[in-house]
């Protein structure tokens, strides 16, 4: 049997006439041509759609030699398989360019060779050229439903399979150049995607990267009931970075602020850069209590830290507001943002480098003494000018 070819003989093997005859003994009676007996053919330089590799999958030694010395001659590389199975162990190790695939084989024909190696979605688009009897409709119509991209009826005249082979490798090279199209596409819309949601200078989410997980987070908190909490953190005095040192050592310092920040947040937490030099954590599964314990850690650490720029070193204070869900007076995600906002204002009215829960004792305390009196001279911490790096 043609399936039973000695082991390593699936590699298939160029130069077929070499193939031991003998191991395939149901292959109809015929003489096996020698080398010779195939006349030689002068070469070709190929078409404009180049060489290509054509692998030759037929159950007759003597055709497949006649097939290979002619494309050959024509530039192409060849290889050849002498049944079904070989051909598709072949087809999946090396993908050829094309495949000339002969429908009457033994154990499983063309027709499903071409079927399993079109349904096979790992491979590339590989032509497949059927070959067909002259009066066979049925198989060409087959051979096409099941996936074959064209036929050629035997006896094969070789001036219309020229064209065929053309006709096919021309169209899989333009199938290969729209796929590297869209793969460049899709690379290029990654990097946008990723460009929209970076803030540039820290590499944190930007601020409408943020907004959006806040919307998507609590709106998940809520279908689940599980606590979120929310924490803004601003640099204090972090102006006179820049007036004592210059803008240059200012972006360093946000830099490295940034680091300690993404240090210091979980796997599933967000950090992001709100605006100019006013950071938030998204801290969903976490309880109130939780966000503050972690906000206190995060602002000793900034205390502890000495950040470096090109010519000196600085140490540098935050201030923190924190709020979480659920709460009676917080339904959606603005509420949380503007409660930490309002918390973080308590922060800095009360001392700097402090962190201030939002509804907790230090916060109402603050709230009923000023009761409203200072509404109207409060500074904006929700950055919202500072919200584009660019814009300054
Ligand atoms: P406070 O303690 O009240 O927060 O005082 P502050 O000086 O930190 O706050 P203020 O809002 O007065 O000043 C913020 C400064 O942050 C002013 C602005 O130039 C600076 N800043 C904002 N974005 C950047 C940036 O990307 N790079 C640098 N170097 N500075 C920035
Ligand atoms: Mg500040
Ligand atoms: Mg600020």
């Amino acid at each position: 049997m043609p399936g039973e070819a000695p082991a390593g003989h699936g590699a298939a093997v160029a130069g077929a006439a070499t193939a031991t005859a003998g191991a395939r003994p149901a292959a109809p009676e015929r003489v096996v041509p020698s080398p010779t007996a195939v006349p030689e053919v002068p070469r070709e330089t190929p078409g404009p759609e180049g060489r290509g590799r054509i692998l030759i999958v037929d159950d007759h030694e003597d055709n497949i030699e006649v097939l290979r010395v002619r494309l050959e001659s024509w530039g192409y590389g060849i290889d050849a398989c002498f049944n079904g199975m070989e051909a598709l162990a072949y087809v999946e190790k090396t993908p050829p360019d094309l495949i000339l695939l002969d429908v009457m084989m033994p154990e499983i024909s063309g027709i499903e060779v071409a079927r399993r190696i079109k349904g096979n979605k790992a491979l590339p688009f590989i032509p497949i050229i059927m070959q067909t009897a002259l009066d066979s409709t049925e198989d060409k119509v087959e051979g096409l439903e099941a996936g074959a991209d064209d036929y050629i009826t035997k006896p094969i005249d070789f001036a219309e399979l020229k064209a065929r082979l053309r006709s096919m490798l021309r169209i899989k090279r333009l199938q290969e150049a729209l796929e590297e199209r869209e793969k460049e596409l899709l690379e290029v819309n990654e990097r946008l995607r990723f460009m929209s949601q970076t803030d540039g200078l820290t590499g944190l989410d930007n601020r409408r990267h943020l907004n959006d997980r806040i919307d998507e987070m609590f709106q998940h908190a809520q279908r689940l009931n599980e606590p979120f909490s929310l924490a803004m953190c601003d640099l204090d005095k972090f102006k006179s970075v820049n007036d004592t040192y210059g803008h240059q050592a200012g972006d360093e310092v946000l830099k490295q602020l940034a680091r300690i920040l993404k240090d210091e947040a979980r796997e599933i937490d967000r950090v992001g850069r709100y605006g100019g030099e006013e950071f938030m954590f998204l801290l969903p599964g976490t309880v109130l209590d939780a966000a503050v314990t972690f906000a206190e850690r995060v602002r000793k650490r900034i205390e502890a830290n000495t950040f470096t720029f090109d010519g000196g070193t600085l140490q540098r204070t935050a201030s923190f507001g924190v709020s979480g869900w659920p709460h009676p007076t917080i339904t959606d995600s603005d509420a949380l943002v503007r409660t930490a906002d309002d918390a973080l204002y308590v922060a800095k009215e009360t001392g700097r480098n402090r962190v201030i829960r939002y509804d907790g004792d230090e916060f109402n305390e603050h709230q009923s003494s000023h009761d409203g009196a200072d509404a109207a001279t409060r500074p904006d911490f929700s950055a919202a000018d500072a919200g584009d790096p660019s814009q300054r």
